[in-house]
């Protein structure tokens, strides 16, 4: 079985990089049921793999109008994950979380909004690592993070904290 430990992560370079863009209104969070691609069928915040030569502040923005039809603004980088599958597949995502969007999340064919209280986030229909992370981001808690996926199953991981975002308090606007 694949350890964190048997990859030289100095030299790890992710196959795909992608993000994801978790908005928050009063106590809620905006998940989507993701329709298709890599977690098809999950509950996840809305992202995708970043073109070439895009960055990923654009691409999290991007994918929110693709996949939403909402227009994010003032996005707050929160941490980076990076996902070896034992596979070979691997993926470098960044995430961002913010209170700033125009529009009203619409269900396209690659995602369906669900507006989602803070207190009851569907872990268990998501990926197995949000469990892990997801409360930190709303606590304001940035985050560098390692996972080894066997197909769905998460077989090791590390997460190194990493400082606080500047705006939010405990998940609020300050
Ligand atoms: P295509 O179909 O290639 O156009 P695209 O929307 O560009 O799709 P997608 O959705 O396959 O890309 O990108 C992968 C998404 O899955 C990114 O938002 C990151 C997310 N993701 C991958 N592994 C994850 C994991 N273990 N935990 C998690 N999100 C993960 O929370």
């Amino acid at each position: 079985m694949q350890r964190l430990s048997d990859i030289d992560w100095d030299s790890w370079k992710a196959r795909d990089p992608a993000t994801l863009v978790f908005v928050f209104r009063d106590d809620e969070v905006l998940l989507i049921n993701k329709k298709r691609g890599l977690g098809k069928g999950k509950v996840n915040g809305p992202g995708g793999k970043i073109d070439p030569g895009e960055s990923p502040e654009d691409s999290a923005i991007r994918e929110c109008r693709e996949e939403l039809h909402i227009e994010v603004d003032y996005l707050e980088f929160c941490g980076e994950h990076r996902f070896q599958f034992t596979d070979g597949y691997s993926i470098h995502v960044w995430v961002y979380r913010t209170r700033v969007f125009t529009g009203t999340p619409t269900e396209t064919d690659e995602a369906e909004p669900l507006w989602t209280p803070i207190d009851a986030i569907p872990f268990d229909q998501m990926w197995e690592d949000d469990r892990f992370w997801l409360p930190m981001l709303i606590r304001g808690e940035k985050f560098q993070t390692r996972w080894i996926f066997e197909g769905d199953r998460m077989v090791d991981y590390h997460i190194e904290p990493d400082g606080q975002t500047e705006s939010w308090a405990g998940g609020r606007n300050v």
